[in-house]
C-alpha cells in the first residue's frame, strides 16, 4: 500500500518559508499516489533552479538535468520509452527562457510528457533577475529601470502549436493542482501545467494575497476553444485563469511510427552496430 511518505527522500526541502514550491511538491506527490505510481513507475526530470532543487526532496526515478534543458532530456527519455510516465519540472526562466526552443518543439511534436512549470515570474535561485514572464516595466535586480520586453506568452504558444493538454494551476490550491497534474499525466501527448507560485523572497509585489485576489477557476475540466482560451488568458493581470484551457486529441509523437506500436524503442531487438562502418559512412 503506497503512502505519500514513499515519495519523500531523506532530505527536507530547503525552500524559503512561504515558497510556492511547497504546494507544487505536495500536489505532484498527491497526483502520483492518486495514480498508484510507485517510485519505480515514473521518471521525474528537473531543470536547474529553486524548482529543480525538488530533485533532492523526491524519491523516484529521476534526472537532474542542466538549466533550460529539462524538456529536451525528457523528450529523449520519452522516445526511448513512451509507455513510461515522464514529468519534466522547471522554472519559467529555464523552460520559457533558455529552453524555449525545446518547449515549442515539445508542443509541436506532441511528445508524450508532462511539463510542470513553476512560474514565479523571476529567476529565483540566482536571487531575482527578470524571467521571460516578468511584466513590462517590472524592476528587478537585472532591470533596475524596468523590463523593456513584452512577456512571453507560454499558454497561447502551447495552444497555437496544438499541444495535447494546456492547463494552469495555483501553487496554494493543492487539491485543484493535484487534479490538473493527474489529468495532464493521463493525457496522451505533450501536457503543460503552468503553476502560478509566489516567491516571497524576491518577488514581493506578487504575494499570495495578490494571487488570491486574481486567480479564477474555470467551471469545468473540459477545455475551451482556442478563441475562448485566448480571451481568458488576455484578462491578466486583473484576472488569472486557472484550469484546463485547451485539449487536443491529435496523435502523440510515437504514434506516427508503426515500429513503436507494439514495443517501445527500449525493448526492441537492435542489430549489432558495426561502429567503424557507421563512422566511415560519415567521412
Ligand atoms: C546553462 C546555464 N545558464 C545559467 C545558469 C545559471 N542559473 C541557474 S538557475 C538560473 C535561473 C533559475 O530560474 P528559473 O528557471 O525561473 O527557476 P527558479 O529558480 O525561479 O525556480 C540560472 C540563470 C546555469 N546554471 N546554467
Amino acid at each position: 500500500m503506497l503512502t505519500l511518505n514513499d515519495y519523500n527522500s531523506r532530505i527536507k526541502p530547503s525552500w524559503c518559508p512561504g515558497c510556492g514550491n511547497f504546494g507544487i511538491w505536495g500536489a505532484l506527490k498527491n497526483a502520483l499516489l492518486k495514480q498508484n505510481l510507485s517510485k519505480d513507475d515514473v521518471c521525474l526530470l528537473y531543470d536547474v533552479g529553486c524548482s529543480g532543487n525538488m530533485a533532492d526532496f523526491v524519491h523516484t526515478y529521476g534526472i537532474h538535468t542542466l538549466h533550460g534543458r529539462v524538456i529536451s532530456v525528457a523528450m529523449g527519455v520519452s522516445i526511448a520509452n513512451h509507455q513510461f510516465p515522464i514529468v519534466a519540472i522547471g522554472g519559467d526562466g529555464g523552460i520559457y527562457g533558455e529552453g524555449v526552443e525545446h518547449f515549442i518543439t515539445a508542443c509541436r511534436a506532441n511528445v508524450n510528457i508532462t511539463a510542470i512549470v513553476h512560474n514565479n515570474s523571476l529567476y529565483s535561485l540566482t536571487t531575482g533577475q527578470k524571467s521571460p514572464l516578468a511584466a513590462k516595466g517590472k524592476k528587478t535586480k537585472s532591470t533596475p529601470h524596468g523590463v523593456v520586453e513584452v512577456p512571453f506568452q507560454p499558454l497561447k504558444s502551447a495552444i497555437i502549436h496544438d499541444a495535447g493538454f494546456v492547463a494552469r494551476g495555483f501553487g496554494a490550491d493543492i487539491p485543484y493542482l493535484t487534479e490538473l497534474i493527474t489529468q495532464a499525466m493521463q493525457h496522451k501527448g505533450f501536457s503543460l501545467v503552468e503553476v502560478l507560485q509566489p516567491c516571497p523572497t524576491f518577488n514581493k509585489d506578487m504575494s499570495v494575497q495578490w494571487y488570491l485576489e486574481r486567480v479564477k477557476k474555470l467551471p469545468t475540466f473540459d477545455g475551451l476553444s482556442e478563441k475562448e482560451a485566448f480571451e481568458k488568458v488576455d484578462e491578466a493581470p486583473d484576472s488569472l485563469v486557472t484550469g484546463v484551457l485547451y485539449k487536443s486529441e491529435r496523435p502523440a509523437y510515437h504514434e506516427h511510427f508503426p515500429q513503436l506500436q507494439q514495443v517501445p524503442l527500449l525493448g526492441q531487438q537492435i542489430e549489432t552496430v558495426h561502429i567503424e562502418r557507421l563512422i566511415n559512412s560519415f567521412i
